[in-house]
């Protein structure tokens, strides 16, 4: 294609950073600095670094592969297609359309995740459809959405954080897992703020913090209350902002005064005298933040523990004033719009309801069908993929690798197998894609143009810097292709400018309202801040006249329909498993900054597998002397799920209770065969951040 630099972003995290791509004549891709995106001003991870390693036929899919006698064998596309078409017709013919399961990813640009959302519903009938960010944010989602009316992870640009007088970051390693947002919090140090870390290890993130406080796992709702019980306690209230802008402070106020200090020690850890110290930072100051991350999100009571957070910002005045705030930070790279147009088991574009006649009868309109051909809400992320086999006999994928990156996985690897036919569309032969029956190579961000939406609500444009290798599709031509086959020849486009256009009239009036944002308006900023409401014309000429976007949200009024924010009351509860004799330690899991999550990609670059070569077991001086290990040592986790064997790391920086383990690899060093996938009640969020484990040495 062209031989100039293009202006795009990386392919990986919520970040986005910028980053200028320019082909080489070797037919590789090189990656350059572009200063001017104001998320990274040029700073890239290594991952973002090195990701036109994959796309090197080295490593990706190069052609269709079909099962044939037990083995993937290499296939036209027209084959691989009918397969597929064939595939899902049977089952619904067989089984009726639920019976056809789809999932999607948080990593699909925008057009993908809404034309995927659109298919499972406008092509296949079903209600069977959820995706991967139900695992990653849908905590915060949920408890955005109970306080604030709206959910946009974060209500204001990351550039405002330097100049907050405090932020609270809960259960985030930005330092491993968002590196060039480290910026932010630096100069927040460096303008005479201050950063407290809530985390139970002390990782790199932690060691920036003025203050860092080390809950056991599991118990940030507990620690929450606790604050709010001393900002009680010490009159340090904003009275006239409660009065004004919130509702239902006496029952949230009440809940929060059953938690004493002492006993939040108790169940927490982190003593009194951090508590009272972590209140007087937090209130002293004219403005402060609360940013969220997995560690408190994905517990089976992450929606409740995001409402106590909310509830300390809204009790202090905090939130929806200028540098102040409650904000999630979102995690993958288009983790932000991948939960607003319809991927969702819940929702339509828009972020609308799946249940709410309005919204249907919009959408329908759009879609050229009747609404009451739409189905209603399905099963979310694990229950779907637990169903498999049994209600649903086949699955569509996209975007995900559930058989490392799911809970319970030996189980969720098990229900995969027992389909009747799963079809994956991917970059390379995922765990998950070696087991499916027909698999689809497309093409990657490098090669595709399409918008994402990154953590702070800003809707950007990735362009297309080079041409995909032949015999490579993209994922809107095979739903293209699909649908064609499926007998629903129109609606399914293959340019994504044209499907963005007519997500934009789907999403108009709707709380993601991207109506006002153009492709043309996108190359020109540096993104567009959502809701973007402006009347979309039939033409998608003449940009004069369009809404600036929303930076800040919530300066004015809250969006709920009084305009005020909501307390919510909850009460500190324990984890689904907590620890007892058999199961004495408790696990948590995460990330390391060399390898992003399921590993599909980034195993696949010989720098990050250099950097981060496998899996650890992370455990304190005091633990690994009770079991007579040393470093390196392979050590045995058991959980009621299963068994998993990895090396020892210890290191004084986590708490004795706990051991640590990334959840990058498949195989026995698997961290998810161990996890418990207890659901939160309302986000349907499983419990990754805590479960029973005992840990023993292994001979050899
Ligand atoms: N390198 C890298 N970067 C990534 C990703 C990746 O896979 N690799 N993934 C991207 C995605 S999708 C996401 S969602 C984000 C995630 O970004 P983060 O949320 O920063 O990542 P995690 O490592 O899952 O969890 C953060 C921290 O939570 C702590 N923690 C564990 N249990 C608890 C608990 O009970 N309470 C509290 N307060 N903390 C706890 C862990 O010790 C860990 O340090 O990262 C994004 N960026
Ligand atoms: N124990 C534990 N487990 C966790 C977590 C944890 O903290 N602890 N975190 C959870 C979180 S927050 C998340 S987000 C999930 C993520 O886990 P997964 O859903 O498995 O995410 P990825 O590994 O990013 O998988 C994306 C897959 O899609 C492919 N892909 C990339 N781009 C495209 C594209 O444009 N089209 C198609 N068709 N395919 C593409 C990639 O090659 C890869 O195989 O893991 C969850 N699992
Ligand atoms: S921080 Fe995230 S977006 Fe930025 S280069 Fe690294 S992986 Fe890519
Ligand atoms: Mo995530």
């Amino acid at each position: 294609m062209q031989n100039s630099a293009t202006p795009t972003h990386c392919p990986y995290c919520a970040l986005q950073c910028g980053m200028n791509l320019t082909p080489a004549p070797d037919g590789t891709v090189e990656v350059s600095e572009r200063a001017d995106f104001p998320v990274n001003r040029g700073a890239l991870c290594g991952k973002g670094r090195t990701a036109p390693a994959v796309l090197s036929s080295r490593v990706r899919l190069t052609s269709p592969l079909v099962r044939s006698g037990g083995t993937l064998v290499p296939a036209t596309w027209d084959e691989a297609l009918d397969r597929i078409a064939e595939g899902l017709s049977r089952t619904r013919t067989e089984h009726g359309p639920d019976a056809c399961g789809v999932f999607g990813g948080g990593g699909l640009t925008n057009e993908k995740a809404y034309t995927l959302g659109k298919f499972a519903r406008v092509v296949l009938g079903t209600s069977q459809i959820d995706y991967n960010g139900r695992f990653c944010m849908s905590s915060a989602a949920a408890g955005g959405m109970k306080a604030f009316g709206l959910d946009r992870g974060l209500p204001f640009p990351l550039e405002d954080i330097p100049k907050s007088g405090c932020v609270i970051l809960v259960g985030s390693n930005l330092a491993e897992t968002m590196p060039p947002s480290l910026r932010f919090f630096t100069e927040l140090r460096e303008n005479g703020g201050t950063l407290i870390v809530v985390d139970p290890r002390r990782t790199k993130t932690a060691e920036q913090a003025d203050l860092h406080l080390m809950p056991r796992p599991g118990t940030d709702l507990a620690l929450a209350l606790g604050l709010l019980h001393l900002v009680v306690a010490e009159g340090r209230v904003d009275e006239e902002y409660v009065r004004e802008r919130t509702v239902g402070w006496e029952d949230a106020r009440a809940a929060a005064m059953a938690h004493w200090p002492e006993y939040v020690e108790r169940i927490t850890g982190v003593p009194v005298p951090q508590l009272r110290e972590t209140v007087r930072l937090f209130c002293e100051p004219e403005s402060a933040m609360v940013l969220t991350a997995r560690g408190p999100e994905q517990q089976s009571k992450g929606t409740d523990t995001v409402s106590a957070w909310i509830n300390l910002c809204l009790a202090t005045g905090r939130a929806g004033r200028p540098y102040s705030g409650y904000g999630c930070l979102t995690g993958q790279g288009n983790g932000q719009g991948g939960r607003e147009h319809g991927q969702k088991a819940d929702q339509l574009p828009g972020y609308r309801k799946l249940d709410d006649p309005a919204a249907r009868a919009h959408v329908a309109e759009v879609w050229g069908v009747d609404p009451d051909s739409l189905p209603g809400p399905g099963r979310s992320a694990y229950e779907l993929l637990d169903a498999l086999g049994t209600d649903i006999r086949s699955l569509l994928l996209m975007g995900s690798n559930p058989v490392v990156s799911a809970p319970r996985a030996a189980h969720v690897e098990e229900r995969i197998k027992s389909l009747d036919f799963l079809a994956v569309c991917d970059v390379v032969l995922s765990e998950t894609a070696a087991l499916a029956d027909v698999v689809l190579p497309v093409t990657q961000w490098a090669e595709e143009t399409g918008t994402t939406t990154n953590l702070e609500g800003r809707v950007l444009l990735r362009r297309q810097a080079i041409t995909p290798p032949d015999g490579i599709r993209s994922d809107l031509e095979v739903m293209h292709e699909l649908a064609d086959r499926l007998g629903v020849e129109k609606g399914f486009p293959t340019d994504p400018e044209e499907v963005f256009e007519e997500l934009r009239r789907a999403s108009a009036g709707g709380p993601a309202d991207y109506s006002g944002i153009t492709y043309r308006r996108l190359a020109e900023e540096n993104g567009v801040f959502w809701p973007c409401p402006t009347p979309v014309r039939d033409v998608p000429a003449g940009d004069d006249d369009l809404h600036p976007g929303t930076p800040r949200l919530f300066l004015d009024r809250f969006a709920h329909p009084d305009g005020r924010a909501r307390f919510v009351a909850v009460s500190h509860r324990g984890i689904a498993e907590e620890p007892d004799e058999e199961y004495p330690v408790l696990l948590t899991t995460g990330r390391v900054v060399a390898q992003y999550q399921s590993g599909a990609q980034t195993r696949r670059v010989d720098e990050l597998n250099a950097a981060a070569p496998g899996p650890f077991v992370e455990l304190h001086p005091r633990l690994a002397e009770r079991l007579g290990a040393a470093e390196g040592d392979p050590l045995a986790v058991v959980s009621r799920r299963g068994r998993a064997v990895a090396p020892a790391r210890i290191t004084p920086g986590i708490r004795p209770d706990t051991v640590f383990m990334p959840f990058h690899w498949y195989g026995e060093g698997r961290a998810n065969t161990l996890t418990n996938p207890a659901l939160d009640p309302t986000s349907r969020m499983p419990e990754f951040k805590a479960c029973a484990v005992r840990v023993e040495t292994v001979e050899g």
